[in-house]
């Protein structure tokens, strides 16, 4: 049986001050059935790590794929696990066209995040354009096989199926839709890891997840919960979100 994960991405949002919001999320949630994982600047990492409590994982939101040197600018996977992070979220499709990432580098990032003992979060997710030329699976498919490392396990794999053309936008595929695009990845990732790495290994939903659609979403077949980016800056509407699962 899977454990149902909520995953926070605040994305470039958050100064101290937002840890309150933090703060009152581990209030409302002392002993939660699911796993909640926050996501907050790296720069926010170690407090929030401190405030977070023992309830709530520390995740960060992408990683260098070498483990020190002249990278100006860059965090190591060993960097965020020093700093108190447990996950980190890999190959969103913000990195993905902000910073040019493909799939070989998400690939290499994950490597390097295992290693560093992280448990990763792969995004996966098709444009609109994809989508309404039918290469839904197609793309999924190849972004699976590109960006997850052969040494993951159930443990350490997360993956998140978010269409970049519902992000932040408020647009939702039907259930259908998310329904059709979590089977392709459970039986992908049974055909490549075999059935147990396959079965255990987390998929979530993420684009535009809010408190009024949670639940439904959360009833689709294969969705282990969900990457939460605008609604995971608010705890009243993220604990709305974690109560639904
Ligand atoms: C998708 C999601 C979080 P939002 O990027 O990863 O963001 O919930 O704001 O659509």
């Amino acid at each position: 049986m899977r454990r149902k994960l909520a995953a926070g991405n605040w994305k470039m949002n958050g100064l101290g001050a937002n840890l309150a919001e933090l703060e009152k999320l581990s209030g409302l949630h002392g002993a939660p059935d699911c796993e909640i994982l926050i996501c907050p600047p790296a720069t926010l990492i170690s407090t929030a790590r401190v405030q977070a409590g023992e309830q709530i994982a520390i995740g960060g939101q992408d990683c260098h794929e070498n483990t020190s040197g002249a990278h100006t600018g860059d965090i190591s996977a060993e960097m965020l696990k020093d700093a108190g992070a447990s996950h980190v979220i890999l190959g969103h499709s913000e990195r993905r066209e902000d910073h040019d990432e493909s799939d070989s580098d998400v690939r290499q990032k994950a490597c390097a995040a295992i290693e560093a003992g992280l448990k990763v979060v792969i995004c996966v997710g098709e444009s609109l354009e994809e989508r309404e030329t039918n290469n839904t699976l197609d793309i999924i498919g190849g972004q699976l096989a590109g960006s997850i490392p052969d040494q993951v396990t159930g443990e350490n794999l997360v993956v998140a199926y978010e269409p970049i053309w519902a992000i932040g936008t408020g647009k939702v595929p039907t259930l259908d839709q998310i329904g059709e695009v979590h089977d392709f990845i459970r039986t992908r990732l049974e055909r490549r890891f075999g059935e147990g790495v396959g079965r255990s290994a987390r998929i979530l939903y993420g684009g535009s997840v809010k408190p009024g659609n949670a639940s439904e979403i959360f009833a689709v077949s294969n969705v282990d919960g969900a990457l939460v980016g605008g609604a995971s800056l608010k705890a009243d509407d993220f604990s709305a979100i974690i109560t639904a699962l």
